[in-house]
């Protein structure tokens, strides 16, 4: 029995069906989920716009709770709903179980910012004349979510969405929808109204486009792919819709020569090739200081050799396999690449077994004018990129059309603050990996990575609020 769409607070399946297979395992089916329509869309979208006057209106400590509950629900949940994400989305099972708690946080922290919403009294120009700032839902938003984190990003954009009384319509990905499912179910149990979480799964040429295109969604969250995301720019602006998006990025990870290797090289292991590489916020380009160049590619070696590879589902693996053959095509794609290019490879072997493993991958002697060094791959391959200096290591950083994040590992506490203050990105880590976020700050980029305000944090609620000025004369 197929896993339906969730709308108006009714389960309706669509017009066909996917299966949702484990990377790791296609044989094991992770289970069967309804495709819906762009007429499916409009039901959803039309049962967001008549429970909205409702939610937007009731009262913050009714929304809270809603959203506490959600939360408290997924924590008690997560090692059921970290093992449907590791068989879904092939990421380790603590990967999947850090991230089913941190959805889980993400609930709550909305929950209390609900309550939090504030405003300002200014004084006016005119005496006897009172001017308030306040925020206001936008109506009925749309989300559209990514494969690589199934529960984490539908939650950052819903929770948020609900909190501030906005209704949604999530679309999740189709490779992952086992996850967004469980998180509708959720909502629902929590006691959600009918029609204030709505869920519509199904191809994003269809759904995706049909929500872009509806008069009455007011905005678009959308986390994905930069080709998908100027689509969507493009359609939301045809319609003067808000538009939020989150898209790739060649995150660079400077290694000074001051740095302490015992720190920059577990960093680097972490950040290039954890969930297999597949985060936004992945360490692609590996900037190494001349002078400690050949001892870090000897040190990152040692330590690529003993990853241990397999099913994510074992307790000691680290890294699982990429998403889906096609992905897994991309990634070996790039590896001829760049050896075309001119780098010597390290790894990058399509490993010969069931479901769609590879190993890890370092692009030696590369250069950061080549194609492998500027395109993101979204797998476990990292360039390595020798620099003469901070201030080069600095320019080549930046020298990016992506503006995600980026990070340096480093003892000196100059080279640390100058990076910080000079790095073109929305998020910098020093002695940190580039990726792995923490969930009640803001998260986003800068020039091709992101486009709107920021996700997450109390910052989220430019996006998912209008600005209303009001005068009042008392008379
Ligand atoms: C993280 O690095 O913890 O799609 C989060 C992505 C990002 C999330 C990264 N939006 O990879």
């Amino acid at each position: 029995m197929a896993k339906l769409n969730l709308i108006a607070g009714e389960w309706v399946s669509g017009s066909s069906e996917i299966e949702n297979r484990n990377p790791a395992n296609p044989e094991d089916i992770v289970g069967i989920y309804t495709r819906g329509t762009a007429s499916d869309v409009n039901d959803a979208v039309s049962a967001a716009a008549v429970a909205f006057p409702d939610w937007a209106d009731a009262s913050p400590q009714f929304r809270a709770d809603i959203l506490d509950r959600a939360g408290q629900i997924i924590l008690s949940r997560h090692t059921e709903i970290g093992r449907i994400l590791s068989r879904e989305e092939g990421k380790t099972l603590a990967e999947a179980m850090g991230e089913t708690i941190r959805a889980g946080h993400l609930f709550k922290f909305f929950a209390g910012e609900a309550l939090r919403l504030a405003g300002d009294s200014i004084a006016s120009i005119r005496s006897g004349v009172d001017v308030e700032v306040t925020r206001e839902p936008l109506g009925v938003v749309g989300l559209i979510t990514p494969w690589n984190f199934p529960i984490a990003i539908p939650a950052w954009k819903t929770a948020p969405a609900l909190a501030y009384g906005n209704t949604v319509v999530l679309k999740p990905a189709e490779q992952t929808p086992a996850c967004a499912h469980i998180m509708a179910e959720i909502l629902h149990e929590a006691g959600c109204p009918p029609g204030v979480f709505n869920l519509v799964m199904g191809p994003g040429s269809v759904i995706g486009d049909a929500m872009v295109n509806h008069p009455n969604v007011a905005a678009i969250s959308f986390t994905g792919s930069e080709g998908v995301g100027q689509r969507i720019a493009d359609g939301c602006a045809r319609l003067r819709k808000k538009v939020q998006l989150e898209m790739g990025g060649k995150n660079p990870m400077v290694v000074m020569g001051d740095a302490d290797l015992d720190v920059a090289v577990p960093a680097c292991i972490n950040g290039a090739f954890y969930s297999t590489g597949q985060r936004c916020t992945a360490s692609s380009r590996l900037i190494v200081e001349a002078n400690i160049h050949d001892t870090f590619v000897e040190r990152m070696q040692t330590a690529m050799n003993d990853l241990v590879l397999g099913n994510p589902l074992d307790s000691t693996t680290q890294i699982g396999p990429v998403v889906s053959e096609g992905q897994l095509r991309n990634n070996m794609g790039y590896v001829e690449l760049a050896q075309s290019e001119g780098a010597e490879i390290v790894g990058g072997k399509h490993l010969d077994q069931p479901g769609f493993f590879q190993s890890p991958a370092l692009f030696l002697n590369a250069t950061n004018s080549m194609r492998s060094s500027r395109e993101e791959i979204f797998g476990p391959c990292a360039s390595v990129i020798k620099a003469d200096g901070f201030e080069h290591a600095l320019a080549l950083a930046n020298d990016t059309n992506f503006g995600l994040s980026s990070g340096i590992c480093t003892t000196s506490l100059r080279h640390a603050r100058n990076f910080k203050r000079s790095s073109e990105a929305g998020m910098v880590m020093v002695n940190l990996p580039t990726a792995g976020v923490d969930y009640h700050v803001p998260f986003g980029g800068r020039k091709g990575s992101s486009f709107g305000s920021r996700e997450q944090g109390r910052y989220a609620v430019e996006f998912y609020t209008s600005l209303k000025t009001a005068y009042t004369f008392a008379g």
